[in-house]
């Protein structure tokens, strides 16, 4: 089995890898770590990465970046509709009112949706771990925002399916970084001492998390985290894109703003400028050649300039550390500020998060591939192939869960906050309910204000086949619910107690049931050791009209807690339990159907993808060996061809040339392969003569040796 971490970043994405040396960041075929959030299309293939990053002037509206935040949005979601008018790529809404991408591809207009755009990316990734592993990847972790809803998740697990990997895990960004952080730390308290606590901050592309996290010997625990998940570096080069399309008007008499490419160019240049702003505070140049209308523009600013004009932004940098503080212990405790992403580079973001705590910040973590690093870790923390040190990771609820009931038949409707901020989580509770026939479950964030996100819906569960004991008494119905390894909620399992004769009134421990899921089925890794401790706690609650009476157990399964009484109840009673079918419909999730049909397409794409490119490598191939020969006919053949003979190939060579630029400029790669065995059967003999007469002095050089 593999063992890959994979950061898919708004921009940026990174690999890294277990390998016997340890976990290793990866690069890919052009030598470079980081692998940009970016794909284009064309007429015959899709290019992703790094050459799809230079095709983003050039082919401008089908060169797709800056999606991953669509992930499970409707086309109408504000976020969405704000985006639409900065991008150079159109969006489109899809039937089921999702947001889909029109490109132009294989010479059609195409619509794609998120989920298929970020399995492209991940193909490449896919691919590029593959060739440093020189085996097949299929077992990976991949990290996501810490503030991602369900949905958001949902959704890049469906790309993942798509793109033919099993994640194990998403993982929350600040969180795989805190296992980069602890993981190798030989000075961690022991258990049973106060443990140390760490704050992680990750100010990326788009977005910025925060985090803190308590550690003791082979443990981490994220006591809580915050965010503003639109803050992050390109708020600041959007403010260098307005300054200078203002100055450029001015001075030049530009509209930047309606020549897309010459905007995307301003971007561009906007972003090295502030990168070079962050080492040096002296006045910088911007100089574009040929900018617009042939006109080559110039400006300048400077460090101090430019923290004036993002004085609103900086001032954003605080909210979210006072959050999460606010939300954990106080500020005495934190042991170090462990900052990542690419734009705490920005020395003002960096002096903002070191005033507030009154402490310097540390950046002994490498601020690029550290998620990356720790998605590889916790995927060979997982793997049953890697030996690596023990280590417990418990993560936190970001938003609050609440799960509201209803019966069909009689009025009543009662809910229960079934995860509150910052529970413990993966984590599951078995919830007990007294009912006749089948009911509906419906999870939602129960916080809307806090929640990023314009829909706090997570589904509606539908508990099937409920019916009343023989005796005509309401069944106990064991529902058991779940916030998995990936902080996906689910009702994972139903089951009917039957009475038998001689019931003890204890409850029971119950079997791990089967899940009939009208969704996907689910991962199965992880958390078999809640089935060890059980504890329990019962509750009690009345609907309005006090006519019928709720009684439902919650057992909190946890790592942590020990149970003695329901284990002890297991002896003594005699009850049968029947799994129960859920019907769930969880919102904007792609159908079974729909998700295959993405698969399939997805390979046909690498197919295709793979096939231009063997044609394109044919066509090449006849390409260089015309340089080469006719290269070679007036230097080292000469003496081996005839006058004659040596015209006729130049010739031959000539109208091959014409041919590759004329009708042979785009054939089949057949066509090519024939071709480039038609002069290699002119080339050949020549070739070999040559070897024949050069061969000869040296063997007889040779045999004078030894004589
Ligand atoms: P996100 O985490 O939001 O999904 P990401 O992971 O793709 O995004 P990163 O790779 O962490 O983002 O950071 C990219 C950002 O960091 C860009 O805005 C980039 O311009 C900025 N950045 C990188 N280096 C520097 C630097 N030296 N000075 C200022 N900003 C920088
Ligand atoms: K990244
Ligand atoms: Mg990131």
């Amino acid at each position: 089995m593999s063992v890959v971490g994979i950061d898919v970043g708004f921009q940026n994405c990174y690999i890294a890898v277990a390998r016997s040396g340890g976990i290793e960041t990866i690069a890919n075929e052009y030598s470079d770590r980081c692998t940009p959030a970016c794909i284009s299309l064309a007429s015959k293939n899709r290019t992703i990465g790094n050459a799809a990053k230079s095709q983003i002037i050039t082919n401008f509206k089908n060169t797709v970046h800056g999606f991953k935040k669509f992930h499970g949005r409707a086309f109408d979601d504000q976020y969405v509709q704000g985006e639409k008018s900065k991008l150079p790529y159109n969006l489109h809404r899809l039937d089921n009112g999702s947001t889909g991408i029109k490109v132009r591809y294989l010479n059609e207009d195409k619509v794609f949706t998120i989920e298929q755009m970020t399995a492209m990316l991940l193909t490449k990734l896919k691919e590029t771990s593959e060739h440093a592993l020189k085996k097949p990847v299929v077992d990976c972790v991949i990290s996501v925002p810490s503030f991602f809803t369900d949905i958001e998740r949902r959704s890049l697990m469906d790309a993942t399916q798509i793109a033919g990997l099993n994640c194990l895990r998403l993982i929350n960004d600040t969180t795989a970084v805190a296992l980069a952080y602890g993981i190798y730390k030989q000075d961690l308290p022991n258990p049973e001492e106060k443990p140390r606590n760490v704050v992680f901050v990750d100010i990326g592309h788009l977005s910025y998390q925060v985090s803190i996290a308590s550690f003791n010997k082979g443990k981490l625990k994220v006591l809580a985290t915050a965010f503003d998940p639109y803050l992050g570096g390109r708020n600041f080069d959007e403010l260098l894109v307005e300054y200078f399309c203002g100055d450029f008007k001015n001075r030049f008499k530009l509209n930047v703003k309606d020549n897309p490419r010459a905007l995307l160019r301003l971007y561009q240049e906007c972003e090295k400028l502030k990168k070079l702003m962050s080492a040096n505070s002296s006045d910088l140049p911007l100089n574009i050649e040929c900018f617009m209308n042939d006109i080559d523009v110039h400006g300048k600013m400077n460090r101090a300039q430019f923290e004036e004009m993002c004085a609103q932004l900086l001032m954003r940098v605080e909210a979210p550390l006072k959050s999460v503080m606010e939300q954990s212990s106080n500020r005495d405790e934190i042991y170090a500020i462990e900052v990542v992403g690419g734009a705490t580079r920005i020395p003002a973001i960096k002096e903002r998060i070191s005033k507030f705590f009154g402490k310097d910040i540390s950046t002994t973590l490498n601020a690029d591939e550290a998620v990356a690093r720790g998605c590889a870790l916790q995927c060979a923390i997982l793997s049953p192939a890697f030996k690596v040190r023990e280590f417990s990771i418990t993560d936190a609820v970001p938003f609050p869960i609440t799960l509201r009931w209803k019966s069909p038949t009689d009025e009543s409707v009662g809910e229960c906050e079934v995860y509150s901020k910052n529970h413990a989580a993966p984590f599951s509770k078995v919830i007990t309910f007294h009912k006749k026939e089948p009911f509906d479950l419906e999870a939602f964030y129960s916080s809307p204000h806090e929640l990023p996100y314009p829909d706090s819906r997570i589904g509606r569960f539908t508990i099937q086949n409920v019916v009343p004991q023989p005796d005509g008494d309401s069944s106990k119905v064991k529902v058991k619910v779940r916030v998995n390894m990936h902080g996906i909620f689910s009702v994972s399992s139903a089951s009917l107690i039957e009475k038998q004769k001689g019931e003890a009134e204890d409850v029971q421990m119950e079997t791990e049931p089967t899940v009939q899921n009208e969704g996907r089925p689910e991962e199965q890794v992880g958390d078999t050791d809640w089935q060890k401790n059980i504890s329990f706690l019962v509750m009690v609650k009345q609907t309005d009209l006090c006519l019928y009476l709720f009684k439902f157990l919650i057992f909190l399964k946890d790592g942590d807690k020990q149970d003695q009484a329901a284990s002890s109840s297991k002896a003594k009673s005699k009850v049968k339990s029947v799994d129960l079918p859920i019907w769930a419909n969880t919102t904007r999730q792609l159908d079974q159907d729909v998700l295959n049909n993405f698969v399939e397409y997805e390979k046909k794409m690498i197919i295709q993808d793979k096939l231009e490119k063997e044609r394109n490598d044919a066509k090449n191939a006849v390409e260089e060996y015309v340089y080469e020969l006719r290269d070679k006919l007036c230097s080292i053949y000469e003496r081996y061809v005839t006058e004659d003979e040596s015209n006729r190939l130049t010739i031959m060579l000539e109208d091959t040339e014409n041919w590759l630029y004329e009708e042979g400029e785009d054939q089949e790669k057949e066509i090519y392969q024939d071709k480039l065995f038609e002069l290699k059967k002119f080339g050949e003999p020549i070739e070999e003569r040559y070897r024949e007469h050069e061969g000869r002095p040296r063997a007889f050089d040779e045999l004078g040796k030894k004589i």
